[in-house]
């Protein structure tokens, strides 16, 4: 299977990346992670898109917050689909980060998903990926299947 590369602007993305991270391991999916920075270390981000299809990538996550531009500068590097994760920083609550990665220019397109919404991008990772791998597609039906089992227990179990 195609690998998960996930890059986060700074180390203070880590617990919003870990939920990507778990929700990955859950499914099985191999997966790498860095620290590389659209504005500190723009080499090192670049290098990584521009080498992510030979180096057996599929897909990658680009976790940032504030001027959010890490998952636009890996987007304008590879054709490969980038998933954003605006994280919510020290003001604003996020919406600075969101907009920064939503609002690409025609041609270089972000996927961009909820602030703060590590699981999100790493289950919309996966269901890119299982487009071509139905084992990969069968376990995405069986979360939702039990998902859905979740939130009728907790129906049920309501005592307003
Ligand atoms: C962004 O600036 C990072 O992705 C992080 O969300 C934010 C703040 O970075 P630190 O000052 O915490 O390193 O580039």
């Amino acid at each position: 299977m195609k690998k998960v590369g996930i890059v986060m602007g700074s180390d203070s993305d880590l617990p919003v990346v870990q939920k990507a991270v778990d929700t990955l391991r859950a499914l099985e999916i191999p997966y790498e992670v860095h620290i590389y920075s659209a504005h500190r270390t723009p080499d090192e981000a670049r290098d990584f898109a521009q080498s992510a299809r030979e180096n057996g990538f599929g897909v990658l996550i680009a976790a940032a917050g504030m001027a959010a531009h890490l998952a636009g500068a890996l987007a304008a590097n590879t054709t490969l689909p980038v998933i954003g994760i605006p994280c919510k920083g020290p003001v604003l609550d996020g919406m600075d980060a969101l907009l920064s990665t939503v609002q690409m220019p025609t041609g270089v397109p972000v996927a961009t998903v909820a602030v703060n919404a590590g699981a999100n991008a790493a289950l919309l990772a996966a269901q890119i990926l299982a487009v071509e791998n139905a084992f990969l597609a069968q376990k995405l039906d069986a979360k939702r299947v039990s998902d859905a089992a979740a939130v009728l227990e907790k129906d049920k179990n309501l005592l307003l």
